[in-house]
């Protein structure tokens, strides 16, 4: 049975990533609930040890909920290429080593695809809603496209600059904000949130993983 979550309450954002909790925070705006992060109540990291974006999104959500008393949300999320058997997908952050370099995260997907001609790629994102009490609730959301090089724009983070979409121009590195929500993998992760725990129809697309 799903749990919902009351205009007003508190929910904590169980991300360290200043690029997803901008995005989360932006989508969660609209629905009146308050909203804190994990680094904020100085939460530590919990270790990613499961082998899919699903049971990530659920290990940080439970740590920071029982840690925190509060229900939390997490983003367990990655990009995905085709030709690289879909890494570096639940890898993508370590990818980037510990200084978080995701020019040399690019760089290091371009370097290995060479001139591959297939360029097929997407996001994945899996958001965890997790109680105190151990209930949780994950949702997955994707995105399909293509791997280009050079790195296009500097709206987005992570690997958006080399990120098209199918049938798009820009790459999420190049779209607003408002744009990438229209039909980003979170986005479409979050919808399937709103319409479960805040028994509300998201104003954004997409159908989910
Ligand atoms: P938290 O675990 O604290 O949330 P993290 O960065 O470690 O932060 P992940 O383990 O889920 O998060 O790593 C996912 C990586 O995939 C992330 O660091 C980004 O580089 C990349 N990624 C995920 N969503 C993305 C998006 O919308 N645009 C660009 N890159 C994205």
């Amino acid at each position: 049975m799903p749990r919902r979550i009351d205009p007003g309450r508190k929910l904590v954002l169980a991300s360290h990533n200043p690029g997803k909790l901008r995005e989360i925070e932006s989508l969660l705006r609209p629905h009146g609930v308050e909203v804190v992060s994990a680094g904020a109540l100085g939460l530590p990291e919990p270790e990613e040890s499961a082998p899919d974006f699903a049971g990530n999104a659920r290990i940080k959500a439970l740590a920071a909920a029982t840690a925190s008393g509060l229900p939390a949300l997490s983003d367990d999320s990655g990009f995905c290429v085709a030709a690289l058997g879909g890494e570096p997908g639940v890898l993508s952050a370590r990818w980037a080593g510990p200084s978080k370099d995701f020019n040399a995260a690019m760089a290091a997907v371009n370097e290995k695809l060479g001139d591959t001609e297939d360029r097929r790629a997407w996001f994945v994102a899996a958001l965890c809603l997790a109680w105190p009490d151990g209930h949780t609730e994950t949702f997955l959301g994707r995105v399909d496209g293509s791997a280009v090089w050079p790195p296009r724009g500097g709206k987005g983070f992570g690997y958006d600059p080399i990120f098209l979409p199918t049938g798009g121009l820009l790459t999420f590195g190049e779209m607003e904000p408002d744009e990438k929500h229209a039909i980003s993998h979170r986005a479409r992760a979050f919808a399937q949130v709103l319409a479960s725990c805040f028994g509300r129809v998201a104003s954004s697309s997409g159908s989910g993983a």
